[in-house]
């Protein structure tokens, strides 16, 4: 497939990582489209296990030109940090390149991140801290810092010092802070500028020849479609579009150009941070597929809350994408339950449905409706074959995917590489 999209189908941490860097063996492109330093991918190669927040999952691929897209938000201090570190592990990723449109997070917006989730104590987001939400707010306001105002040094001066004349009357007035100097993050910003210069592009351009030129493109999503801006459980989302639209809007490649999307979709269903979760399971199997499962953020180490699956979600996350295909992670996971239970509709005041509801007040008292499945104790972790996994585990896979209405072409059994069974 020329062009291919990666997305999560649910809250996140489905293990994009993985299925991007399988998908990804076979590309000459991969690109991150939306989100920053907030996302937390882990990748394991031969038994080594590669975290990665900011750098796309193929920059371990040798080939491939991994690339920043103009629609994510770029720490540079963690940029550095990442590229360093890859390359202290024997990794190469010197082909790294960025949108000279992407956006920066500047030091400031860290700080109003952490300082407005503190502020605001019980009705906080729950956020990563890492400063994506002010960062994408001053993008819509039109004071944001792009990666081209490194080689503009006045313009750089001057758009730093309008969006902290906003910035600087409410670190003083409202969260007693000083006030920050404009011109020792101007400072910071431009100490980057050098190394950046060699890796800034036009994303568009380049992605577009690509494919013109008949190589492959695959785009790669941070977050999932339920932390979605527009799609998900607004206001607890991130502040950027990780559905498959984002790929086009966050990369400049026309929808006409994309060939599949793939949704990553978690046997069971995780959330970090706050906001509604109808599966959620608060009790001692909840505690059990976090323990099994090490659901903790990649990012923030925070633990991640647990539940069953969300065939709802799921069948949601099919719709708002238009996925061609399901890739279902975390099987081996769930060896050992007895029953599994499977949400497959909501009751709203007595109402039942399969569809998300229409609104957020609706969604926040949905009450899941379960069917139980029959669960599996044999180890599955080993397999490969579709035809080899238990029955009950051949069910579970394939009654999920008749509620998502879309196939599932691939199921993940353990964390490497090679720990998959492929249903093409
Ligand atoms: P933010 O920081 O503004 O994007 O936070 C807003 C909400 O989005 C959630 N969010 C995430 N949820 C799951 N995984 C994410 N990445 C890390 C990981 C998370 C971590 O892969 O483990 O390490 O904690 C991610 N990024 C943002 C966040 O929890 C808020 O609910
Ligand atoms: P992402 O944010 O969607 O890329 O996912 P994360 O990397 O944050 O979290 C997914 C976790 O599950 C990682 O620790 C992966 O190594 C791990 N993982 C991915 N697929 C599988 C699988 O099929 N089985 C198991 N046991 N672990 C998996
Ligand atoms: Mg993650």
């Amino acid at each position: 497939m020329p062009a291919v999209v990666v997305v999560g189908t649910q809250w996140g941490d489905e293990g994009k990582g993985k299925a991007t860097d399988q998908l990804g063996q076979d590309v000459d492109y991969v690109v991150k489209f939306n989100g920053g330093n907030n996302a937390g991918h882990t990748v394991v190669i031969d038994g080594e296990s590669f975290a990665f927040h900011l750098l796309p999952a193929g920059v371990l691929t040798p080939g491939v030109t991994p690339i920043i897209g103009n629609g994510v938000v770029v720490d540079l201090e963690v940029l550095f940090t990442e590229i360093e570190e890859i390359q202290s592990r024997g990794k190469d990723a010197s082909s790294l390149l960025i949108s000279a449109d992407a956006h920066i997070i500047p030091s400031y917006n860290r700080i109003l991140d952490r300082t407005t989730e503190r502020f605001l104590g019980a009705r906080q987001l729950g956020t990563t801290g890492r400063g994506i939400g002010p960062t994408y707010a001053d993008k819509m306001n039109r004071v944001g810092i792009r990666i081209q105002d490194l080689f503009d040094e006045s313009i750089l001066r001057q758009k730093v010092r309008s969006a902290l004349d906003q910035k600087n009357s409410l670190f003083l007035k409202v969260f007693n802070r000083a006030a920050i100097d404009p011109d020792e993050v101007a400072d910071e910003l431009l100490s980057y500028a050098e190394r950046v210069r060699p890796m800034m592009v036009d994303c568009s351009l380049i992605l577009n020849e690509a494919l013109d030129a008949g190589k492959t493109v695959l785009f790669e999503a941070g977050q999932a479609t339920m932390l979605d801006i527009d799609h998900g459980t607004y206001p607890f989302v991130t502040s950027s579009s990780p559905t498959a639209g984002g790929a086009c809007t966050g990369t400049g490649v026309g929808p006409t150009r994309i060939d599949s999307v793939v949704g990553v979709v978690k046997a069971y269903t995780t959330r970090v941070g706050e906001g509604p979760f109808p599966t959620e399971l608060t009790d001692a199997v909840g505690e059990r597929l976090r323990t099994e499962g090490g659901e903790f953020g990649v990012t923030t180490g925070r633990p991640r809350r647990c539940g069953w699956h969300d065939a709802v979600v799921t069948r949601y996350a099919a719709r708002v994408n238009g996925l061609t295909d399901l890739v279902m992670t975390k099987l081996d996971v769930l060896t050992g339950h007895e029953t599994i239970p499977v949400c497959v509709a909501y009751e709203v005041d007595g109402r039942r449905s399969q569809e998300m509801p229409l609104t957020q007040s609706d969604f926040h008292h949905a009450v899941p409706v379960y069917e139980e499945m029959p669960g599996w104790s044999e180890d599955i972790s080993g397999v490969r074959e579709f035809s080899d996994l238990p029955r009950a585990a051949q069910d579970y896979v394939l009654r999920i995917e008749e509620l998502a209405g879309c196939r599932i072409s691939a199921i993940g059994v353990g964390p490497g590489r090679e720990a998959t069974i492929s249903r093409h």
